[in-house]
């Protein structure tokens, strides 16, 4: 029987370049995000008919009502975040730390609770929660986007001492510049110009490359955990702490 696969944001991006990759591998997906087209497009795409969930993963209620369309599963792909903006911590809009905060902490640390209990009961399991380099080092207008990563490293590093004695593996994956996903038209919100603008005269990764990791992780032997990965394109390096002397 196939291994089954959740993952969340799986309409775009890497979310979607993740669940090519493992339906590659044969896994059975269920695919987790807010627009149902856009799962029904990619589940086109796909060797076996995933099960979709249609849910927004902030709203607690509605994902808890949609547990029981959720099988048991192997290997859960914490996914789901975003960006919102790149203004100076004292002039950035409330809302986007707080919608920040609630998607990649409060939403993946909900959904993990809900599904850990049957993991530990099974013995069996792999969490691969998306971290971000932006958790580890700070950059300008990073402020609370970067904070909510380093709440997913620790969370995920949590989460490896807490099940030690069972068979369950954690991952926090770390990536860098990613283009060709939506995530910097998500981050400014629409303004075309400004999300090229990120990627002009680099070679940023792919979705393709950290699905690729992905596939790579859940490949490994039973004994082995990975317990992090930080990816970052040749073009992007954390370049070191800045002195104003003006
Ligand atoms: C985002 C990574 O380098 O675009 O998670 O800030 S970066």
């Amino acid at each position: 029987m196939s291994k089954i696969a959740l993952i969340t944001g799986a309409s775009v991006g890497i979310g979607a370049a993740t669940a090519r990759a493992l339906d590659c591998l044969g896994y059975s997906l269920v695919l987790m995000a807010r627009r149902r087209d856009k799962l029904e497009n990619l589940a086109q795409d796909l060797s076996s008919t995933p099960i979709i969930i249609e849910c927004d993963v902030t709203d607690q209620q509605q994902l808890l009502s949609k547990l029981n369309e959720i099988p048991v599963v192997d290997v859960l792909v914490n996914n789901a975040g975003l960006a919102l903006g790149l203004e100076s911590a004292d002039k950035t809009n409330w809302d986007h730390w707080d919608t920040m905060i609630q998607t990649n902490c409060t939403a993946l640390a909900f959904l993990t609770r809900q599904l850990l209990p049957g993991m530990v009961e099974r013995n069996q399991g792999h969490i691969i929660n998306m971290g971000s380099i932006a958790g580890t080092y700070a950059y300008k207008g990073g402020n609370c986007y970067g904070a909510t990563k380093a709440f997913v490293e620790q969370f995920s590093m949590g989460l490896r001492s807490d099940l030690l004695g069972t068979a369950i593996k954690v991952t926090n994956l770390e990536p860098g510049l990613i283009g060709g996903t939506e995530f910097s038209n998500v981050r400014f919100e629409g303004d075309d110009a400004k999300a090229d603008a990120t990627y002009q005269n680099c070679q940023p990764m792919t979705a393709e490359d950290i699905a690729n990791t992905v596939a790579w992780l859940v490949e490994q032997p039973p004994h082995l955990n990975i317990n992090r990965i930080e990816m970052m394109p040749v073009c992007q390096a954390p370049a070191g702490l800045a002195v104003d002397k003006g």
